[in-house]
């Protein structure tokens, strides 16, 4: 995450497949998305501070310079939309698709 891009833009995975992304934050601000996808779906958060297991992730927000991994099994299959939910990013182009095959 920078401003304003996710790169990649495109992420492929495959259904089945358990998958660990590394998400980082290398702007000079805090950015964020909705995880609809992974709302129902068990979920391992690590950051600096925790590690978390859990049934299912509402939100990912990364501060200026934040790390987190996230691990889950991915199932459903499809093309989703992600954007950073903070006011103005996403119309400043800071959108990613998730890609489950
Ligand atoms: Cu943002």
């Amino acid at each position: 995450m920078t401003e304003f891009r996710f790169r990649p833009a495109l992420i492929r995975l495959t259904s089945g497949q358990p998958v660990r992304l590394l998400l980082v934050n290398q702007g000079q601000i805090a950015h964020q998305f909705v995880t609809d996808y992974l709302r129902t779906v068990a979920v391992t958060v690590v950051d600096a501070t925790m590690h978390v297991e859990s049934s299912g992730l509402d939100i990912v927000r990364l501060e200026p310079g934040a790390m987190a991994s996230i691990e889950f099994l991915p199932r459903s299959k499809g093309r989703f939309p992600f954007a950073c939910t903070i006011e103005g990013h996403r119309e400043a182009g800071m959108v990613w698709v998730l890609e489950v095959r």
